[in-house]
């Protein structure tokens, strides 16, 4: 089963947005794996946003992640990766769709609520960043095979 690595970021956590938020990824069908509600170090946002360290906006970037508490967690099921990227919507809030996340519940640039992998490199790279492997529960749930028909899986 794919899966993605989701933050819900600081500005997330205090607006207390956290459990609407998870619910949409629930209700699309996607599973939570691993959970972990943290503070990100310098150091570890270092490496997570290691290719944007040439960007004017790298500073403030990792301000902003440190600045408090974030939840991150692996989502799993078939395509999470793009499917998470189409829930969350584009980068800024006032430029993503309404009815993504980032377009229904901010409009800042900085403040853009989540993060989520971009790619299953990316994916892979960011979730050992983050969790050992025996922190990722691999289960199935309940509704699974209503959920994906298990000839498609
Ligand atoms: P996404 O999160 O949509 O994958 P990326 O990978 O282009 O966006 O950028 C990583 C993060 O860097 C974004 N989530 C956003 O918080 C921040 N960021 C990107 N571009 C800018 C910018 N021009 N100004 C401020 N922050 C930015």
């Amino acid at each position: 089963m794919e899966r993605t690595l989701i933050i819900l970021k600081p500005d997330c956590v205090q607006r207390r947005l956290m459990g609407r938020i998870i619910q949409r990824f629930e209700d699309k069908g996607l599973t939570v794996a691993a959970a972990r509600l943290m503070q990100i170090s310098r150091e570890l946002a270092e490496r997570h946003y290691a290719v944007h360290v040439d960007k004017p906006f790298y500073p403030g970037l990792l301000d902003y992640i440190t600045s408090g508490p974030v939840l991150v967690m692996v989502l799993a099921g078939p395509g999470a990766i793009a499917i998470s990227r189409k829930l969350m919507g584009k980068t800024f809030g006032f430029d993503a769709e309404p009815g993504t996340i980032r377009g229904d519940f901010g409009l800042s640039k900085t403040y853009n609520l989540i993060h989520g992998s971009d790619s299953p490199e990316s994916a892979a790279t960011e979730i050992a960043i983050y969790f050992q492997p025996e922190e990722i529960l691999d289960y199935s749930t309940a509704d699974a095979t209503w959920i994906n028909k298990p000839s498609e899986a």
